[in-house]
């Protein structure tokens, strides 16, 4: 088993734990807003990552939005599923294998960029604040 690294941002590592010690009862939404966990591997250290991202469902897939808050640039956590699309999603009790799709065809774009602004519109000001298109994956089960 990997090392784990929590998050170097203090609220991101609280929350994490919080949820997993909980199983999820805790620490599970974001103003209001579910949150799930997403479990990968740092492309570089290999080593077990966590990063909290909002809960958007699509059936039993789970939609994942790389916004960072509408920063200039991708979170790292991005470049880590493009090298390693194995995950595990992490929904309150509930844990799933899953591999995590870079979403290319515009057409299913636009339709889980709408599922992802229903679930947490501020996802709409994020986009509009930067330049770059923000990435989604779309995670299924295995
Ligand atoms: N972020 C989002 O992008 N979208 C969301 O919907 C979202 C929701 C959310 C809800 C609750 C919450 O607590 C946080 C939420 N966040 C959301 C923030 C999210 O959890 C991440 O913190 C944020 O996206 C930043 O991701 P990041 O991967 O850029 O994280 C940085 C701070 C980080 O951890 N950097 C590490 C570091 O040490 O600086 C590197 C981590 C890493 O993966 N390293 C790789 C490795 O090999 O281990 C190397 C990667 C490389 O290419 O360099």
């Amino acid at each position: 088993m990997a090392e784990y690294i929590p998050s170097p941002t203090e609220w991101v590592r609280n929350q994490v734990d919080l949820y997993e010690r909980t199983n999820g009862a805790e620490g599970n939404d974001l103003r209001g807003m579910a949150v799930v966990v997403v479990t990968h591997r740092g492309r570089k250290t290999g080593a077990v990552r966590k990063t909290p991202l909002m809960r958007v469902a699509d059936g039993d897939a789970y939609v994942l939005v790389g916004s960072l808050g509408g920063a200039p640039q991708n979170p790292v956590w991005v470049y880590n599923l493009m090298a390693d699309p194995n995950v595990e999603v992490r929904d309150r009790a509930e844990v799933y294998s899953m591999r995590a799709r870079l979403v290319e065809d515009p057409d299913e774009r636009a339709r889980l960029w709408g599922l992802a602004v229903e679930a947490y519109p501020d996802y709409a000001d994020y986009q509009e604040r930067t330049e770059r298109v923000i990435p989604l994956f779309r995670a299924e089960p295995v």
